[in-house]
């Protein structure tokens, strides 16, 4: 039977270890830094330790425990085997919840209503209908697709921006780095949903956020990377930018005494729009052990090369 090696910060993944040994009869199931873990065939990871995958001679496959693999790769003595993630429909629900409260979070005013009740304030706003309000998708992959079809079936205006030409119903589609300013220009209500890679990192910076129209506003539930933290507080402090919903940050958790956590516009949570089942992550796992003992396809399997 093969090896599994787990690879995080202690104790993260200890739930992994009887769901492994239920899925695959038979396992072993190490945590690194455990000698056993260094003679595994495929390796479990959410944060390796960089350098950690490369003294592993039988790995055969890495597995992350989500669906961004960035964590991984931007260790460049990452061994090259093939590397998954995971792929769920009750994340790409979960994430489609997520960015529904967060476009109605801005699109029915509850930001200034909730900030205005803080001081007693009765204040309505005029309201706009959901054709009217622009919401548009930084990446149109697994979780922005599903995202962009809700949105739809609720009425909002909806284009979404890829790497590559999309055609996705009810969607207005752009794709590529030039196109990316005029997506911008018609976006009030920014919602990015890209990998995080050498393309994207910084994306998100004064240039990018300055195309938005005055009064639009961003949900970030990518990666901390993609967003210049100092040009948002600008922009919001200037009034150009209304607003932000920030699930994800360059160093989570966000410490306690983060300005972020006070900025007015700004909301914090806590890296919380999708979170993955370890049940389903332990299945899918298994499953591609299985496949990897069997020789067949595996599943989910990252393009290394584009980084997601
Ligand atoms: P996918 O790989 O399915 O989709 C990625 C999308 O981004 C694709 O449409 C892709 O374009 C597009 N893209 C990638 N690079 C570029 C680029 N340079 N320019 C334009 N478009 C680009 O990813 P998922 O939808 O599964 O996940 C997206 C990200 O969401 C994850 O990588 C992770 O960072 C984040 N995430 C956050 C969670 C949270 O709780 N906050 C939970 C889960 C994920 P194309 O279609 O042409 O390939
Ligand atoms: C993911 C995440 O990538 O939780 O799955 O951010």
């Amino acid at each position: 039977m093969i090896t599994v090696a787990l690879l995080s910060r202690p104790g993260l993944m200890d739930p992994m270890q009887a769901l492994l040994a239920r899925e695959l009869p038979g396992v072993t199931v190490a945590s690194w830094p455990e000698s056993a873990a260094r003679d595994a065939e495929l390796a479990v990871c959410w944060k390796p330790e960089p350098g950690a995958l490369a003294t592993m001679p039988k790995l055969k496959l890495i597995h992350s425990i989500a669906a961004g693999v960035d964590n991984i790769l931007s260790d460049p003595t990452v061994p090259d085997v093939p590397l998954c993630r995971i792929v769920d429909p009750d994340i790409s629900a979960a994430m489609t919840e997520f960015v529904l409260w967060g476009t109605l979070y801005f699109h029915r005013d509850f930001d200034r209503v909730v900030s205005n009740g803080r001081n007693g304030v009765w204040r309505r706003y005029e309201q706009r209908a959901a054709k009217d309000r622009r919401v548009g998708i930084l990446g149109l992959g697994e979780l922005g697709s599903a995202a962009a079809i809700r949105l739809v079936e609720l009425g909002f205006a909806v284009s979404a921006w890829s790497r590559s030409p999309k055609a996705l119903a009810g969607v207005r589609t752009y794709s590529g780095a030039d196109a990316l300013d005029d997506f911008l220009g018609e976006t009030e209500i920014l919602v990015s949903l890209l990998p995080l890679t050498a393309s994207t990192v910084g994306l998100l910076n004064a240039g990018r956020l300055g195309r938005l129209p005055k009064g639009a506003a961003l949900i970030l539930c990518s990666r901390g990377e993609h967003l210049a933290t100092e040009d948002l507080v600008a922009l919001l402090r200037s009034g150009h930018l209304r607003g932000a919903v920030l699930d994800v940050f360059e160093h989570e958790p966000l410490p306690a005494d983060h300005a972020l956590w006070r900025e007015p516009g700004v909301l914090v949570t806590p890296h919380m729009a999708a979170i993955a089942s370890w049940q389903v992550i332990a299945q899918q796992v298994a499953e591609n052990a299985r496949r990897l003992l069997r020789g067949e396809t595996l599943l989910n399997v990252v393009d290394r090369a584009r980084g997601y």
